[in-house]
């Protein structure tokens, strides 16, 4: 069993790869070139990549690629790869768990790694009461069962989901999710009984003064007016929005819908697949306000890169289920636990939410700074985020119409030069960075150098 030290901060990442941006000319080359070939010919066009190499080597905030080109990771597989794409922890634990058994399935001959992991997520998430833990494979699948717990517990139907949300692609999370295209355009029809109601987001606010609590209000009217609470399972938020554009809700507006929902016998969920593990600088995303959900969502950074997931909530509302009601061939794979237990590892020894924090203003002070020389007519239209989840919205020169074909040209510059960015946003206008958090603030500082040309570049026009 992976053991680690509890001392936290008290070591710093090693690397194999040189943690050095190089681009040896024109990309994609001709290892690269040929494997689209081969991929056209067999892969579905219907997954589509953001980037048109391939992938040989990554470690750190360096991804290698098939023709000699090294990149610099500013997304880390989605909020994926926080301690590294080849944490030697991660890398250890899985070498070693993978010589003695890959799988037996839980439900049919359980071990050890799936308990550790419980217990670890146990002590992290927030709240001091029971908690218990079910662990499966995908953000998706860790929503879906959060949601049907939900159900179960309360005897009741209907879940709240925000606007922008973004909670997966199978059929329940799809209608989860806000944006159609390209998520739900003609994959219906949809799960029934999901009500969306406005979230807050305060830079497109009609009324920029509304507070956190007055947009919770909003919310939580039309929910008692077209609804009812007492038809209401669940709620289900992301406390930092991810693919719907790095929303920060106004300060107030989650306590206000948790202390709501807790009042109400509604379940809080917050969906922390994309914010958790370390990525705005606190173990979770909900902890910026000391909200407490009643079941946390967890994927993506819990396993540095294995696939894993997880819910974890109050004791009484997971223990409502039946024996058997929960679980699944794969869930809580007994490699894809040992790498959490080595990332959680990582994670704590490293300070990797202190890590977030740096990172934080490193990119804000330059951001800040850069968007106040653009000025009002600049392109930079809201810097925002938490931690190592930050964006950059665009707008049209001197308004908030959105800009999206200005951040399109701006990660493509990016891209150029060696620089791995990711867009996001319900209008196509975010720019946000999630470097893994072990990124050197040397290569960090590079990115952002490129980045910060890009961006004047573009909006010189
Ligand atoms: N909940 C908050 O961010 C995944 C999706 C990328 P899965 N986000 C990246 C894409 O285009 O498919 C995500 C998330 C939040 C749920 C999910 C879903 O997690 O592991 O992709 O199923």
């Amino acid at each position: 069993m992976t053991t680690f030290a509890t001392t936290p901060g008290t070591a710093a990442p090693r690397f194999r790869l040189e943690q050095k941006r190089r681009i040896t000319g024109d990309f994609p080359g001709p290892r690269s070139t040929e494997l689209a070939a081969r991929r056209a010919a067999v892969v579905a066009k219907g997954v589509a990549s953001g980037v048109p190499v391939y992938v040989a080597d990554a470690d750190g905030g360096i991804i290698h690629d098939v023709d000699g080109n090294s990149f610099i990771d500013l997304g880390a597989g989605i909020a994926v790869t926080s301690v590294g794409a080849s944490d030697p922890a991660v890398v250890g634990a899985v070498k070693e768990q993978v010589e003695h058994f890959t799988h037996t399935c839980f439900m049919v001959t359980p071990y050890e790694g799936y308990i550790a992991v419980a217990e670890q997520l146990a002590e992290l998430t927030p709240g001091d009461f029971e908690k218990r833990t079910v662990l499966f494979n995908s953000g998706a699948e860790a929503v879906e069962n959060a949601v049907k717990v939900a159900r179960l517990a309360t005897g009741r139907d209907a879940v709240v989901a925000f606007d922008h949300a973004y909670h997966g692609r199978t059929n329940l999370t799809m209608a989860l999710t806000a944006k159609s295209m390209p998520y739900k355009t003609n994959f219906g029809p949809f799960a029934p009984e999901i009500y969306r109601v406005p979230m807050s987001y305060p830079f497109r606010e009609e009324n920029p003064a509304i507070t956190g609590p007055e947009a919770a209000q909003r919310a939580i009217t039309m929910i008692e007016k077209q609804l009812g609470a007492e038809s209401v399972a669940a709620i289900i938020i992301e406390p930092v929005q991810g693919e719907g554009g790095f929303i920060v809700p106004a300060e107030g507006f989650l306590p206000a819908l948790s202390e709501w929902a807790t009042a109400n016998g509604v379940v809080f969920i917050a969906d922390e697949v994309q914010s958790g593990f370390c990525r705005t600088g606190e173990w979770f995303a909900v902890n910026h306000e000391g909200v407490v959900p009643d079941i946390i969502t967890m994927a993506k950074g819990i396993a540095g890169g294995m696939p894993l997931s997880a819910i974890t909530g109050r004791a009484d509302l997971l223990d409502a289920v039946h024996a058997g009601g929960l679980g699944g061939t794969y869930g809580g794979n007994p490699v894809a636990c040992a790498a959490a237990l080595a990332a959680i590892g990582t994670m704590k020894e490293q300070d990797l939410a202190g890590r977030a924090r740096h990172i934080e203003e490193q990119v804000t002070e330059r951001f800040a700074a850069l968007q106040a020389d653009l000025g009002e007519r600049g392109i930079i239209g809201e810097l925002r985020g938490r931690g190592a989840m930050l964006a950059i919205e665009f707008v049209e020169a001197g308004s908030k119409a959105p800009n999206a074909a200005a951040t399109k040209a701006i990660a493509a510059q990016c891209l150029r030069e060696g620089v791995i960015i990711l867009t996001c946003g319900t209008y196509g206008n975010v720019i946000r960075l999630l470097p893994p958090l072990v990124i050197t603030d040397e290569l960090l500082a590079d990115g952002l150098d490129v980045l910060e040309r890009a961006i004047r570049a573009v909006d010189a026009g």
